[in-house]
């Protein structure tokens, strides 16, 4: 590039600029509209800083409102706090208490839920859980003390306000120094946004499963050899199943965001040479687990949902709804990197950059091939079974008639003592296989690095060491056709019974997952140990995405008094019924 060359990209690095802040000037303003943090060409976070759209200290207000918000051409309605989308990043200290006034200056109530901070249930934010909620014109304040350190968000428990923009980070530093050492940190928020109202997607899909599922399978597809075999197709058909029902809520109604940046708009963070870089990463998103990647740089996984695990060095994460990731990466001399979130559902992507200064555009790969499910996401378990000659199956044949010998019935109640059977349930997987150990979906086959949960290792000993006295299973259950959503056939709206715990009891608790599509499950007020190689250092998380058809196991230590809601964190499968309160009570109390 010659020096003239230089200048007149400048220049036109400018007008494109001068162009940007014209359109929004007349809805809310660029600068306004996002926490600098957030903002395209950002230096990253820094410690007890000042910086706009930080909020730090023991006393916070969060104001919360409506905005316009706009991206890639698509723009409506959005809930926002204190006028932006993402809400300002909260940087507070382990061992200090905050006070946070929320205020509601809309007109349906609200909530804001600190997802992954251990507080007293009363200050937990769930309405009708644990405090009545916050009604138009009010304000609340939450006061707690903040007893660990690390990555988190906060988003709004009530109605659709998540989906609509409501959700922001939270970093809490440790009580001492930070044992995991970093020259600069970035805080990227990925979310979905859509300018069709969350009520209005709903109703869609009760009308229709796969309403927004553009990627159907097609005869001609199955002709040229491409999509599953046609007996398999024709098995999956005979139940009524879509294979490539993967996502409710797809790329072709969402907008893929980063830090509310799409595509158009390049969220840059910067780096300099030579620099560790922390990225805290954290899927806010309403409905759509994504793959995330820097193609060409190596991720090592410092932290999940706020734990520090042991450093693991991979190439890609599948970070499902509700997760966070901490990341170090070593971008060393390269000038931009490009930092890709791509749905599972290979529906969209979002790319942002990493580069040494701004106006750089990071390599954008294209959408990979979308996945398809397989028998194991059927909750069929091959790796046990005698399949005949060669240990293979004869995919000429229908599935169920090629595993003769054993019952593979979709919809055995036997297999599922709990669960209570009726139009909401569709299927049961016959013989769910533990896949914590597996390749996420989608990313069975990639010829790089994938992480699964089975690598990730407690950095720090595990706080209780015993052996559970007890266990449970809970079902995740569905009829997909007609988008019903519940945990052991029992959807929310029918009132069922809540999962009593004692206090400080440890139970094993075992997801089974009756459906063809992961489901992040959330339990509020503590964290669990995956059951996962070793006991002693297992992963602790506060949400663990349950493959299609598997299952996955976790210990708890109901060490939290009071109820709690457990639930899958795909907002719509929530709404549907896909919830649980927790209880926990002290021995003898009701
Ligand atoms: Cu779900």
């Amino acid at each position: 590039m010659t020096p003239r060359d230089t200048h007149h990209s400048h220049l036109l690095e400018r007008r494109r600029f001068l162009s940007l802040g014209g359109a929004f000037a007349g809805s809310l303003g660029m600068a306004g509209l996002f926490p600098a943090w957030a903002r395209s060409g950002t230096a990253g976070i820094v410690h007890a800083s000042n910086q706009p759209g930080v909020l730090s200290g023991d006393t916070i207000a969060l104001q919360i409102g409506e905005s316009h918000f706009a991206t890639g051409g698509r723009s409506g309605h959005a809930v926002t706090v204190n006028g932006t989308l993402p809400a300002p990043l909260l940087r507070l200290r382990e061992g200090e208490t905050v006070r946070i006034a929320v205020t509601n200056h809309l007109k349906e109530q609200t909530s804001i839920h600190w997802h992954g901070l251990l507080v007293p249930f009363h200050m937990d934010g769930v309405p009708g859980v644990s405090f009545p909620g916050i009604d138009p014109g009010e304000t609340f304040v939450y006061e707690f003390p903040l007893t660990h350190s690390g990555t988190f968000w906060y988003h709004s428990h009530s109605g659709m306000q998540e989906a609509e923009g409501l959700f922001g980070p939270i970093v809490i530093d440790p009580a001492g120094p930070d044992t995991i050492a970093c020259d600069r940190e970035h805080v990227l928020v990925l979310s979905d946004w859509s300018p069709i109202h969350p009520h209005e997607q709903m109703r869609r899909l009760k009308m229709m499963g796969g309403y927004f599922n553009r990627q159907r399978q097609t005869l001609a597809g199955l002709l040229a050899g491409k999509d599953q075999s046609l007996a398999d197709r024709l098995a999956w058909g005979k139940m009524r199943m879509d294979a490539t029902d993967i996502s409710d809520v797809t790329g072709s109604t969402y907008s893929f965001l980063v830090n509310g940046h799409g595509n158009a708009e390049n969220w840059t963070g910067l780096f300099a040479p030579g620099e560790k870089v922390r990225l805290r990463v954290i899927n806010a998103s309403s409905m759509t687990n994504f793959n995330f990647r820097i193609p060409g740089l190596p991720l090592t996984v410092v932290a999940a949902d706020g734990n520090p695990v042991q450093p693991v060095e991979t190439d890609e994460v599948q970070i499902a709804i509700a997760e966070t990731y901490d990341f170090i990466v070593e971008p060393g001399t390269a000038e931009s990197y490009g930092v890709i979130a791509e749905a599972i559902d290979r529906s969209g992507l979002v790319r942002a950059t990493l580069a040494q200064r701004p106006g750089l555009v990071g390599e954008t790969p294209k959408l990979r091939e979308r996945p398809v499910l397989t028998m194991r996401d059927m909750g069929m378990d091959m790796s046990g079974m005698d399949m005949g000659e060669g240990g293979e199956i004869d995919l000429s044949k229908p599935a169920i008639s090629s595993m003769s010998g054993h019952s593979m019935s979709m919809r055995d109640p036997s297999v599922a003592a709990g669960v209570k059977m009726g139009p909401g349930v569709a299927t049961l997987s016959p013989m769910p296989a533990d896949r914590l150990a597996d390749r996420p979906t989608g990313l069975e086959s990639v010829d790089h690095r994938v992480l699964t949960y089975a690598d990730l290792r407690s950095r720090d000993p595990n706080p209780d060491p015993r052996v559970p006295s007890r266990q449970i299973d809970v079902h995740l259950t569905a009829a997909m056709e007609r988008y019903m959503w519940s945990m052991d056939g029992e959807a929310m709206s029918e009132n069922p019974a809540p999962i009593p715990f004692r206090l400080g009891e440890r139970v094993r608790v075992n997801l089974i997952n009756d459906t063809m599509m992961p489901h992040p499950i959330h339990i509020h007020g503590h964290f669990f140990e995956l059951v996962s190689g070793e006991p002693g250092n297992r992963a602790r998380k506060h949400t663990v995405n349950v493959l299609p058809g598997g299952k996955v196991s976790f210990d708890l230590t109901a060490d939290a008094e009071g109820d709690w809601a457990f639930h899958c964190h795909m907002l719509l499968h929530m709404h549907a019924g896909m919830m649980r309160v927790v209880t926990v009570r002290r021995e003898g109390e009701a």
